[in-house]
């Protein structure tokens, strides 16, 4: 028998049981060779250079894209895949109905059957990362050993990545064991295809000994292990037993003409513009009212000593859905995505720049698709074939956004004054509120629902319930984490209020009722107006709501007194379906949905009779 190949770690680690954990998994996987990562250009450029020489990656035109690349993924390999995805504890209950379950034992023997050799001819690539900026209290350290130095490139942007959190570790610090494999081992002499990946999925969660293992897919969560699996699977279970939230939120600042600041965080579900705002800039006619970026996607937040709670944005970069980003709609987003950028499954155009829907209104003439084929409008016009796939991305440096805030890197974080949370409804839920109270903006949380849209599979303009945006992500029994949120308000001596938006409501022809983007300033100055004692409402049965007068109009005529009071009307019999939907929904929660929620529904029926 083969002996199995020995590694020796570099000098510079020196950490004793990750150099075990890895000679472990080279043992299992077999590679060709193994790469410790320093995170530096060079190290980039190198794996860059290797991908290119391989024909899986593109070097965009530096004259029109500096230091950026393209790549085209498998077909089969272009998003999460949710129904591979589990979460593995002993007990099933405490997985929950919102997750996929397996026993933990079961799942590593098939797991190590599936690893068993799925590295050979291939380099490991040994990847330290830290969520949040290295040495915050707030953040973790994780290390993710993978075969795809297309990770490796998108971890370099993602997460603070290399030598410097090796440093971090030491001899003995606590790191997150994430495994990752394409699972496509290549015998002696076999040519390697453009996107490896294989047709059977794991993504799998171990939240006891926390442990992630992926195997067979390259694309974007599934692979970038920090990001879905860490910083909200594992984390949430992390921060439910240590008293924090691991949240699928936009982190944002607000500051006012007279430069006071505020932070709000805040969650939607896909499809609903969460990038947008957060990098939205306010209308000039608002007089000098500013926006900054601290983070896109995820947040982890923690009591502070002074009774706030504060968040950092665990990452370091934007994995954002390319189509739909154009410079009317995100012009910050354009802006980051100058140089430095790898894109995937965007389309190429003849001068070697890249393309997709909605980036222009007019199409190039001619460009090579996402699947590599030429594309035309023409061609577009007869089958309907996209440029770019709609879960198309682009992968960007933080640091390059315009409107980046100058604490986003901030080792404390930065407070929260509000939580916002919203859902794409064509009818039922008015433009903005505000809970009366902690248990009330958390039942309006757990209760969030969105209307499906083409860019999903399934039926369109459908409400689907997804629980503070995090039904993928919560990495335990989303009863549990209902309580979670509830204990965390009562524990925080200033908690966030929590308020309710929906930019999507539609009149009766279907067309937008509210202008969006930039205008959204307006209701984002009065949710911050509220937090600081400065704006005005009035008390319905859903919550605090603003007058037409307690809006600042100041620049726009798009919104008549009438047209506001429809898309803040609050229609009876449409909440009491909307109440029979909650009810659905808790259902399958059963046993441990907290009774406060039930309760709160109850009182919402009684509100809402008269
Ligand atoms: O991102 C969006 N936001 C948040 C922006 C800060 N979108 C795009 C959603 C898809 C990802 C929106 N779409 C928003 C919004 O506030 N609102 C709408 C709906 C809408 C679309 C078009 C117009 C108005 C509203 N008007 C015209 O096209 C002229
Ligand atoms: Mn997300």
């Amino acid at each position: 028998m083969n002996q199995p190949k020995q590694f020796p770690a570099p000098a510079h680690v020196k950490h004793a049981r990750l150099i075990a954990w890895v000679a472990e998994v080279a043992a299992l996987t077999q590679p060709d060779a193994i790469v410790w990562c320093d995170g530096s250009q060079e190290e980039s450029d190198r794996l860059c250079e290797l991908m290119i020489a391989g024909g899986s990656m593109t070097r965009l035109n530096p004259a029109k894209r500096k230091n950026s690349y393209l790549v085209l993924s498998d077909p089969s390999d272009v998003a999460r895949v949710e129904d591979r995805t589990f979460v593995c504890t002993p007990d099933a209950d405490d997985a929950g109905p919102n997750n996929n379950w397996e026993h933990p034992d079961k799942m590593k023997e098939t797991l190590r059957g599936l690893f068993t050799g799925c590295m050979r001819g291939r380099t490991m690539y040994v990847v330290p990362f830290s969520m949040g900026p290295i040495g915050s209290p707030i953040a973790h350290i994780g290390v993710e050993l993978s075969d795809s130095p297309y990770v490796v490139v998108n971890m370099r942007i993602m997460t603070r990545m290399g030598r410097a959190v090796l440093d971090q570790l030491g001899a003995d610090g606590t790191f997150v064991p994430c495994l990752h494999s394409v699972g496509h081992p290549l015998e002696p002499g076999q040519k390697d295809v453009k996107w490896p990946c294989n047709k059977t999925k794991y993504i799998c969660h171990f939240p006891e000994t926390r442990e992630i293992w992926s195997f067979g897919s390259g694309y974007g969560g599934n692979a970038l292990l920090g990001k879905k699996c860490f910083a909200l699977r594992i984390a949430s279970t992390m921060a439910r037993d240590e008293g924090w939230l691991a949240e699928h939120m936009l982190i944002l600042g607000v500051e006012s003409p007279q430069g006071e600041k505020s932070y709000v965080a805040a969650a939607f579900p896909s499809a609903c513009g969460k990038t947008n705002f957060a990098m939205l800039i306010p209308p000039q006619s608002l007089g000098g009212w500013k926006v900054t970026t601290v983070g896109d996607d995820i947040a982890w937040i923690k009591p502070g000593k002074d009774g706030r709670l504060y968040a950092i944005n665990p990452e370091a970069g934007f994995f954002g859905v390319a189509p739909g980003t154009s410079e009317k709609t995100n012009f910050n987003a354009m802006a980051t995505l100058k140089e430095n950028v790898i894109f995937t499954n965007v389309a190429l155009t003849d001068d070697g720049d890249v393309w997709w829907e909605g980036m222009s209104k007019e199409p190039p003439a001619h460009c090579i698709d996402w699947q590599g084929q030429d594309w035309t409008p023409a061609i577009a016009k007869e089958t309907g074939r996209k440029a770019a796939h709609p879960n198309s991305r682009f992968t960007a440096p933080a640091a390059q956004c315009p409107s980046i805030d100058k604490d986003w890197e901030s080792q404390a974080g930065v407070p929260i004054s509000a939580f916002i949370f919203g859902g794409r409804r064509s009818t039922t839920v008015p433009l903005v509120f505000e809970a009366f109270n902690w248990n009330y903006g958390v039942y309006m949380a757990a209760t969030l629902g969105s209307e499906t849209t083409a860019a999903a599979v399934g039926a369109q303009g459908v409400v689907r319930r997804d629980p503070f945006a995090m039904l993928p992500f919560c990495g335990y029994h989303m009863g549990d984490y209902f309580n979670h949120w509830l204990r965390i308000g009562h524990q925080v001596e200033h908690a966030p209020r929590i308020f309710t938006v929906n930019w999507f409501r539609q009149d009766a022809e279907g067309n937008f009722m509210w202008p969006g983007f930039s205008d959204n300033m307006r209701v984002l100055k009065w949710i911050v107006g509220r937090c600081g004692g400065k704006a005005d409402a009035r008390q319905t049965a859903l919550g605090w709501m603003p007058r037409f007068e307690d809006l600042d109009w100041s620049g726009s005529d798009d919104v008549s007194r009438e047209q506001f009071d429809q898309l803040t009307t609050i229609d009876t019999d449409a909440w009491r379906e909307e109440l029979k939907l909650h009810g659905e929904w808790f259902e399958k929660l059963k046993s441990r949905l907290p009774r406060s929620l039930t309760l709160k529904k109850e009182l919402f029926e009684l509100t809402l009779v008269d």
